[in-house]
Order: structure tokens, then C-alpha cells, then sequence
């Protein structure tokens, strides 16, 4: 028998859970309204994107969206593409997008952002990149001050060979001093990319001093293949909170 008191506790958590998937899904579907008939697409990853990917497969089978092709950022929504009869391509056959929806971790008030938390960061920032716009879709709980004020991981993606090297190459660099670098593990084994490298996650005490330098820095260890900061990528951002969606340019 579950004490009212227990039931009351799950409720709460439900309807917190609910409310933050329902601000996901806002967030999404308006992204998707970026999307038009022919357009290329680049599909983000992560559980708001998941939405937006889901809308798309909707509105392609509805018919209001035709004649698109899509590039995916990780398997993971390839696979959720492939279910939904998304039509879908690569970079190497795409090399332009029109625009690219996906999520964050965090956003500050430049609309800088990290990502990478679901481990797709190299090929999320590749498609970004390849796009004429990105339109970032966070729920509230994302919004930072200041970047790696989360105090949650800003992952940044290596290479096998030598990790603990490049570990603490990464731990000694003064542009992130002071943070802490942690071997990403799924179970008993480094967690592995899309790509077949490592995630390094780095956790920071404080907000990165200065986010443009922290990347350059990263970015010129050799073993470095990419990180989680995302700068001036983002051209539209959308945020879904208590008091609605606020659409950031
Ligand atoms: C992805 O979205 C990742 O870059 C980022 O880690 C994730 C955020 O996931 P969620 O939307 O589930 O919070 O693009």
C-alpha cells in the first residue's frame, strides 16, 4: 500500500518530470516551425531533440512537410530518423544544411552554449557547423550565467591512444584551471563515441573565465578531436519555461 505521503512525493516528481518533457516538446515543435518543404535538415541528439525529430516524422507523414532530407548527429537519431521513414543523408552527401535543431546543456546570456552530455558533440558541432542556422532548444533549467556554472560536465572528445595523457594535459591547462577531468566510463569500460574515441569530462568549480580562450586551448591539444563549447554557433534559441516560450536571436 503506498503512504499518502509516498503517493503525494511520486505525484510531485511526476508532474515536475511531466512539466519539464512538456517545456522539451514546446520548445521542439516550435523549432520545427524553422523547417520548411525542401529544406536540409540537421537532426540533433538528446532527449529535446528527440521531440523535434519526432515532429518532423510527423509532419513529413501528415504531408504539411515534403521533399526533405535530413542528416543525423549520432546514431541514436539515425535510428530514431530511420523509424520514422525520415529521408536521410550524410555530410559527405549534404555538405550544406539549411538549418540544424538541437539541444544544449547549458546556455549563457550570449547564447554561447555547452554541449555534448549525450556524448555526440563532434558530430553535432560538424553539422552545426555545415548549417546556415541553428536553432537551440532548451528547457529552463539549462540557462547558466556563465558557462560550466553548472558545475555538470563540459565534455571534451579524445583520442584512445594515451588518454591519461591527454587527461592531464587537459587537467594542466591554465585556461580551465582549476577544473576537474574525469575518463567519461559507461559501466567498467571508457564510455566510446560514435567516432570510437573517449570523453574527457571537465567539471568546473566556477564559470569558465574566458570560454573563447578555453576553447582555443583545448582545441590545440593534439589529442583533442573536439569539445563541448559552442560558440557564436547558435543563431536562434528557444526556451521553454514556466511562463511560456521565449524565442532569443
Ligand atoms: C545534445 O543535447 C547534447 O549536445 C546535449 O548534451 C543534449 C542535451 O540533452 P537533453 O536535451 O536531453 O537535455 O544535443
Amino acid at each position: 500500500r503506498t503512504s499518502r505521503r509516498g503517493a503525494s512525493r511520486n505525484q510531485t516528481a511526476m508532474s515536475v518530470q511531466l512539466s519539464q518533457d512538456e517545456l522539451k516538446k514546446q520548445a521542439a515543435w516550435k523549432a520545427v516551425e524553422y523547417v520548411k518543404s525542401g529544406m536540409r535538415v540537421g537532426l540533433g541528439t538528446g532527449s529535446t531533440a528527440a521531440f523535434a525529430v519526432a515532429r518532423v516524422g510527423e509532419l513529413l507523414s501528415n504531408g504539411t512537410l515534403t521533399d526533405i532530407v535530413c542528416v543525423p548527429t549520432s546514431v541514436a537519431t539515425q535510428q530514431q530518423a530511420e523509424s520514422l521513414g525520415i529521408p536521410l543523408a550524410t555530410l559527405d552527401e549534404v555538405p550544406k544544411l539549411d538549418v540544424a535543431i538541437d539541444g544544449a546543456d547549458e546556455v549563457d546570456p550570449a547564447l554561447n552554449v555547452v554541449k555534448g552530455r549525450g556524448g555526440a558533440l563532434l558530430r553535432e558541432k560538424m553539422v552545426e557547423m555545415a548549417s546556415d542556422s541553428f536553432v537551440c532548444i532548451v528547457d529552463e533549467t539549462k540557462l547558466v550565467s556563465g558557462l560550466g556554472g553548472s558545475k555538470l560536465a563540459m565534455p571534451v572528445e579524445i583520442v584512445q591512444f594515451c588518454w591519461k595523457y591527454n587527461l592531464e594535459r587537459l587537467r594542466s591547462l591554465e585556461e580551465v584551471a582549476g577544473c576537474e577531468a574525469k575518463l567519461r566510463m559507461d559501466g567498467d569500460a571508457p564510455y566510446v563515441t560514435d567516432n570510437s574515441n573517449y570523453i574527457v569530462d571537465l567539471y568546473f568549480e566556477e564559470p569558465i573565465k574566458d570560454s573563447y580562450a578555453a576553447a582555443k586551448a583545448i582545441s590545440a591539444l593534439e589529442g583533442v578531436v573536439d569539445h563541448g563549447l559552442f560558440l557564436d554557433m547558435v543563431t536562434t534559441c528557444i526556451i521553454a519555461g514556466s511562463d511560456g516560450v521565449i524565442v532569443k536571436e
